[in-house]
């Protein structure tokens, strides 16, 4: 006789907490997402290509009056419980000194107010259950911002249109002192069920749902977790945040060896991005028709190729006065116009040409392999075409990125080996997850052979259910939502 599955007429039925004595109002849900394909390119403002999983953050919440919010945090069955009360002067005191779970509720329930303008928000009873593993590269973070913004959104009666929310949750998740592009939010929110989300940034945020082709057998995505726990909060002033300040001072160095540095589109907006550049140099020319993003990558690339005197010239990297030189900025005005005042990071040369070239290749990457999914050749081999690209894309990530890691490799070559078509690093890299392609018939096969080479060469000690949550197959989920009870 298989276990029944319980029903609860209340949550309360599960959790005799003081918190949930009361049946909540509503539940916000937001998940998390693996990127298929376009990395470290959003904060370059080239388009990114995701999908969102099934597993997300779930806050039930009970409104109260006062200014009091409670949370109870039931990840792994252990309960644990913070609050807070809301404060005029600063809304909520983030402090990132210690790495603490609330902290990403503070900044999405500080995102919500600062963005909505309420100055007198209601309580909060909130029970919080987060299924995505931590630091594994699926935004978990992310997840748990959006669903605290989206509750406390809710909560004041006040819910924002969807792109109002992506931003919120954008600027929201930079009080933990990590410089984000906006992939992770803007597919936690707006994602559709059954199709991944081409996110384009600029000149403004859109997003295209896009389905996977048709195949037989069908195309399916298999997640695995290396276990290396990237913590960017962390890491960030030498890995990802180091990394976005490479690409932003290339950028402004671009826009000063191609005559547009002092064009209002350049000189003004800030920061300034690999994508701004790109729009500010076709906008006086005709490009009706033209794939300008495919012309403009071919260019750049061929122009990086042969520029020793612009970036070839030090391939091993160039310093802060070399850039601040070549920009005609002093070096102090170079870090705020890269904002490494507020992201300090610590690196004596910064590998311009490199990221450059990892960041033109993979966005081409990206448009190529949206164009694949959308093709009706039949004569199209949709599992090589996407496989390829995204192999290329680990092999930018490891050699010209340098965002990959032993373990990352390693898993890589044996998924390769045990049947994927495709295999590469998800988020940002330096640890968490990785991510493959793999026909849907191969995939119980596919995940023992894996489980038995990686995981239990590796990690003997992961078993069972966090075993069955380190690698998993997984398909296109839905976005973000609000489930309003009785
Ligand atoms: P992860 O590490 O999965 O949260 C991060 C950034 C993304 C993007 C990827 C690299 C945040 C919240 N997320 O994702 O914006 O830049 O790295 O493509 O910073
Ligand atoms: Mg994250």
């Amino acid at each position: 006789m298989s276990a029944q599955v319980p029903t609860y007429t209340a949550l309360s039925d599960i959790y005799s907490t003081d918190l949930l004595r009361h049946s909540p109002d509503f539940i916000a849900r937001s998940p998390g997402r693996v990127n298929i394909i376009g990395e470290h390119i959003d904060y370059c403002g080239f388009p990114v290509f995701p999908m969102a999983i099934v597993p997300d953050c779930l806050i039930a919440v009970k409104v109260t009056d006062g200014s009091a919010v409670k949370l109870a945090n039931i990840n792994g069955a252990k309960y644990l419980s913070r609050e807070f009360t809301y404060d005029p002067a600063d809304i909520v005191a983030i402090d990132n000194s210690t790495h603490d779970w609330a902290t990403y509720f503070k900044c999405g329930y500080k995102g919500a107010l600062e963005a909505t303008k309420i100055t007198n928000p209601k309580g909060m009873l909130c029970m919080i259950d987060g299924t995505v593993p931590a630091g594994s590269g699926l935004s978990s973070s992310s997840a748990f911002v959006c669903s605290s913004a989206l509750a406390t959104m809710r909560a004041n009666n006040n819910v924002l249109p969807q792109k109002d929310i992506v931003e919120t949750s954008v600027a929201a998740e930079r009080y933990c002192n990590v410089n984000g592009g906006g992939m992770d939010q803007c597919c936690s929110i707006m994602s559709k069920l059954g199709s991944a989300l081409f996110i384009e940034f600029h000149p403004e945020l859109n997003t295209t749902p896009v389905e996977f082709p048709k195949t037989n057998p069908q195309i399916a995505f298999v997640v695995a977790n290396t276990m290396v726990t990237s913590d960017k909060a962390v890491t960030a002033p030498v890995c990802y945040n180091l990394r976005v300040v490479e690409t932003r001072i290339a950028a402004l160095m671009l826009a000063k060896y191609l005559g547009i540095a002092d064009r209002p589109a350049c000189r003004d907006v800030d920061p300034l991005t690999f994508k701004v550049v790109m729009d500010e140099f076709f906008a006086d020319q005709d490009t009706a028709g033209k794939d300008v993003v495919r012309v403009w990558i071919e260019r750049l690339t061929a122009m990086l190729a042969s520029a020793t005197e612009f970036f070839g010239a030090q391939p091993e990297g160039y310093t802060r006065e070399e850039c601040a030189a070549y920009l005609g900025l002093s070096v102090d005005a170079l870090e705020k116009k890269i904002h490494a005042d507020r992201f300090p990071v610590r690196a004596d040369r910064f590998k311009l040409l490199q990221r450059s070239q990892h960041a033109y290749s993979e966005t081409l990457r990206v448009v190529k392999f949206r164009e694949i999914c959308e093709s009706t050749d039949a004569s199209t081999d949709y599992f090589k075409a996407l496989g390829d690209l995204m192999n290329q894309s680990q092999d930018s990530c490891r050699d010209l990125f340098n965002c990959s890691c032993p373990e990352l490799d390693e898993l890589c070559s044996i998924a390769r080996s045990a049947g994927s078509l495709g295999s590469r690093l998800t988020g940002a890299g330096w640890g968490g997850s990785s991510v493959h392609l793999v026909p849907q018939d191969r995939v119980e096969q596919f995940i023992m052979e894996v489980k038995e080479k990686y995981y239990a060469k590796n990690l003997p000690h992961v078993q069972g259910q966090d075993l069955d949550d380190a690698i998993f197959a997984t398909t296109p989920g839905s976005g973000a939502a609000i489930f309003e009870l009785e």
